[in-house]
């Protein structure tokens, strides 16, 4: 069997990865140990950065996944920043400064970086297009998750259905059929 370390601090992310993984055979195992993480306008530097660090520090290939959600009306915000500004705001301060907005236009970006010690980074990206809902709504999933509508449901009202629809979900099927031609 095939072991990838998911360098990563959200065990969120590897329950997603490990659905699409675990199905071909490849077996994933959450390390919280880090990386340093580039302050960069798009996520592909930073995944790649953190992906080659990572392999290179633990030996081994791993994966990483910098995601972040960027609201059209907001000029992007807070995009790369998303996991600080989570933090510090939170969906409902980001409800607030939408209040009025009648453009919720909002993109779900995911990018996974991966790397064998020594070698070079490759990057697979994912995007969802949705809505700023204008309610949090849905205990599931997590973060932004019930803020961010697609179909008219938040990825926080959705139980399976987000993990084959979702910025994440695209960018490992991606990953998926670059696997399985390069084993
Ligand atoms: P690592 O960097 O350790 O992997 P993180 O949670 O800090 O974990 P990011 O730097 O990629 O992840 O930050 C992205 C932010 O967006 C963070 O607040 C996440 O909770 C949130 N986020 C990422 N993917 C998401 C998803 O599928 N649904 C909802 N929120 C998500």
């Amino acid at each position: 069997m095939r072991k990838i370390i998911f360098v990563t601090s959200n065990a969120h992310k590897v329950r997603e990865a490990k659905d699409i993984l675990s199905p071909l055979g490849i077996i994933v195992e959450q390390n919280n140990c880090g990386y340093p993480e580039l302050q960069e306008e798009e996520l592909e530097p930073i995944a790649s950065f953190g992906a080659k660090h990572a392999s290179n520090k633990l030996n081994h290939e791993v994966m990483v996944d910098d995601s972040g959600l960027f609201i059209e009306a907001l000029c992007g915000f807070p995009g790369p920043y998303s996991a600080y500004v989570f933090d510090k705001l939170g969906n409902k301060r980001i409800l607030k400064l939408m209040e009025g907005e009648e453009n919720r236009s909002a993109i779900f970006r995911c990018v996974i970086g991966y790397c064998r010690p020594g070698e070079e980074a490759i990057v697979f990206s994912g995007e969802a297009a949705g809505k700023i809902a204008r309610s949090i709504r849905g205990s599931g999933g997590f973060g932004y998750d019930p803020i961010f509508e697609v179909g008219g449901a938040t990825f926080g009202e959705m139980e399976e259905e987000k993990n084959m629809l979702s910025h994440r979900y695209r960018a490992l099927v991606k990953f998926v059929q670059w696997l399985k031609l390069n084993r």
